[in-house]
């Protein structure tokens, strides 16, 4: 009897747990762009071309391979608009009973899944290194679930970068040995592919329906097929590894890149195996092409940050991303969106977004990220933006990062204490301040950098939160120290920009 095997614009992956449980000769593949899924939030649409051509030349592939596939564009007449909405046509076209899923990456389509009138199999995903069992047996009965004793798990698990029972080199993490300012100079740049009569066709289709969104969607450079992922794959072991760790919070005006990798969307969407990206940064150091602190490091980011968000917002539930434990409540100031404004480390941050759907880790955490927290914006905005605005982004990965991480509204289950700081570690980090009509030495008064106002305004409105915490007794002894006029005076300047940024001053 005929199943509807589902794959979903994130699941392009020839080895995805529905296909390995399908039938070629008997099933059905349903793939299909649908409304719902482009306008759950405002995607930028590089992204949506990135997922629909990836989609297209994925269907394509699985034909030539024998594959019965349904596949609904989105300017098709009858196409319904929604996921189960496609699969219901295609059962009725069918005759099928029964539909195969790869669980999807985001409670909302799980449960619109689970809720549909046919009935459907749920696979898990196991793309993943961890499994939601493995997740759970590790978090069971830890008082904290912090990071880095799962990513010594998935070291021992994978045996990636180990010495016999050990970490190679003796120790589990190089990070003091990364972190250093931004260089004078960068000698690579991720991996350009022209776009070929698929992508060039979903280019138009994305422009007559989403050019108004916020984001560029030309020039199009991404990979949209397993080939070229590799290629740029290839490209960042040999040019961009060796340096990753050196520069990785490093932020320069003029480089976007740096020696990031940019490879998470093609994890994300299934076009490259986290796992077979990982083997290839610790062949490079095993070849001594890469250092360890490097290879640790990048290493580290995938088994260990990428699969603990991953396992964090399964263990958390489906209201996690809902959550806003600081109860901040400002709107998302219009700069988010790409309104002027003169601070140049957001502006940079933002304009890049805009351009290319991508800024990197330190930029999201640390500008984007801190200014929100710092400015008391309602999470769920921030959640929104983040979801809405980067080329990698999907709820799995997304949420625990923006809530948890960023915004601290999951009150500590990721973070140990909010990511704060003020202006001084951007200067510390970037060259952004030296041409911002800002003035990053300046704490209070004219030309004072908003970061140092907000930061200890932060500070002072959750003093009740945060004064006990080990980690942050130092912050409130420095302000306790300062001029108690100085105090006020700073609370009342931070108090008039918030109200001038929200009421759409240029700010
Ligand atoms: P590199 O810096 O070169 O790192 C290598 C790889 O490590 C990445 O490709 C990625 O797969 C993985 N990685 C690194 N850090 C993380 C992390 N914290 N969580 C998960 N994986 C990580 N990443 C996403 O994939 N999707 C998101 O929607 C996303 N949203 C974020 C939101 C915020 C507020 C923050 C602070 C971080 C977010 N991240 C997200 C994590 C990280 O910023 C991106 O994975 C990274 O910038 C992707 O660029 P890259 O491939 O050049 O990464
Ligand atoms: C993000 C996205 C977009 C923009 N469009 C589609 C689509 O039209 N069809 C589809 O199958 N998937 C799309 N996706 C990815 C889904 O939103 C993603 O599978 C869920 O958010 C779960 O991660
Ligand atoms: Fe950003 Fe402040 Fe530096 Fe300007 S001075 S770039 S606002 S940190």
């Amino acid at each position: 009897m005929t199943r509807l095997v589902l794959v979903l614009g994130d699941q392009l992956s020839e080895g995805i747990a529905a296909l390995r449980s399908a039938d070629k000769g008997s099933d059905v593949v349903v793939m299909a762009e649908v409304a719902a899924e482009t306008d759950y939030v405002a995607h930028h649409p590089k992204k949506i071309a990135l997922i629909f051509a990836a989609m297209r030349k994925f269907a394509e592939r699985l034909r030539s391979d024998g594959w019965n596939v349904r596949y609904s564009e989105l300017d098709d007449t009858n196409n319904s608009g929604s996921i189960v909405g496609e699969l219901l046509r295609r059962t009725e076209e069918t005759g099928a009973q029964e539909v195969i899923a790869t669980e999807p990456g985001e409670w909302r389509l799980i449960e619109a899944l689970q809720n549909a009138p046919v009935a459907v199999r749920i696979l898990e995903d196991d793309r993943f290194i961890a499994s939601h069992k493995e997740f759970e047996d590790w978090a069971r009965g830890r008082k904290a679930l912090r990071m880095e004793y799962f990513y010594r798990d998935m070291r021992r698990k994978t045996g990636l970068l180990m010495d016999g029972d050990g970490p190679e080199g003796g120790k589990w993490n190089y990070d003091h040995e990364n972190r250093k300012p931004a260089p004078d100079t960068i000698n690579t740049a991720p991996m350009q592919f022209t776009p070929d009569d698929t992508v060039a066709a979903v280019l138009d289709l994305v422009e007559a329906r989403f050019g108004k969104t916020f984001g560029d969607l030309r020039p199009f450079h991404y990979a949209t097929e397993p080939g070229q992922a590799k290629r740029a794959l290839a490209h960042f072991i040999t040019h961009g590894l060796p340096k990753f760790g050196d520069y990785q919070d490093a932020m320069l005006d003029s480089e976007r890149f740096l020696y990031h990798a940019l490879l998470s969307a093609y994890m994300n969407i299934g076009l490259l195996d986290p796992l077979e990206v990982c083997q290839a940064a610790e062949a490079a150091y095993r070849a001594g092409d890469a250092p360890l602190n490097a290879v640790e490091g990048f290493i580290r980011q995938i088994i260990g940050w990428r699969e603990y968000v991953r396992g964090i917002y399964f263990h958390e539930g489906p209201e996690y991303p809902r959550r806003n434990r600081l109860n901040h409540q400002r709107g998302l100031p219009p700069l988010y969106w790409g309104a002027e404004t003169k601070m140049r480390c957001m502006r940079q941050a933002v304009a890049q977004t805009k351009e290319e759907a991508y800024a990197h880790h330190i930029q999201r955490l640390m500008v984007t990220g801190n200014f929100a927290l710092l400015a008391g914006v309602n999470p769920a905005e921030v959640h929104e933006w983040y979801l809405s605005v980067y080329i990698d982004a999907f709820e799995w990965v997304e949420a625990p990062n923006t809530v948890g991480m960023s915004q601290f509204a999951d009150g500590g289950v990721i973070a140990s204490k909010p990511y704060v700081s003020s202006g001084n570690y951007i200067d510390k980090m970037s060259d952004y301040c030296s041409t911002c009509a800002y003035d990053v030495k300046t704490k209070v008064g004219d030309g004072a950098c908003p970061f140092n106002l907000l930061y200890w305004h932060f500070l002072d409105r959750h003093r009740e939160r945060f004064e006990g915490n080990g980690r942050m007794g130092n912050m409130y002894r420095t302000w306790d120290r300062m001029d108690a006029d100085k105090r006020k005076a700073v609370l009342a300047q931070a108090d008039d920009f918030l109200e001038q940024m929200s009421a759409g001053g240029r700010v």
